[in-house]
């Protein structure tokens, strides 16, 4: 998707602060954090949605878990604790249309976050 800027982020053309990387999986750090641990994994694939997860996708979708796994061990949080959030839509406040997880933590969470 020429638009998309988390296909660009994938593309090298826009810059990111990189995480984490496999051959389907690249993870950054949000660029607007709302807790001290605030990244974002995405797949290397564009796909818009939760929506738009095909049967297709189940190594991606296999590899975004390993990725969290390993993402929330190099910030520090698989101890403690942290929450994955996949924004879906206008009511979910998506504002990005290419699938991503925020991984979200380094404080205590509550459901107003
Ligand atoms: O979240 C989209 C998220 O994407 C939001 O938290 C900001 C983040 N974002 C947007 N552009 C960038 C760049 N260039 N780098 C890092 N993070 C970025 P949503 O769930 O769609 O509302």
């Amino acid at each position: 998707m020429s638009d998309c800027i988390f296909c660009k982020i994938v593309a090298g053309e826009i810059p990111s602060k990189k995480i984490y990387e496999d051959d389907h999986v690249l993870a950054f750090h949000d660029i607007n954090p709302i807790a001290p641990v605030h990244a974002l994994v995405i797949p290397k694939k564009h796909i818009q949605s939760v929506l738009h997860v095909g049967l297709e996708d189940g190594e991606t979708v296999h590899k975004i878990h390993l990725a969290i796994q390993e993402v929330a061990k190099i910030l520090g949080v698989a101890e403690s604790g942290f929450r994955v959030i996949t924004n879906t839509g206008e009511h979910g406040q998506q504002t990005v249309f290419h699938i991503h997880y925020h991984v979200i933590g380094g404080r205590q969470l509550n459901w107003d976050m």
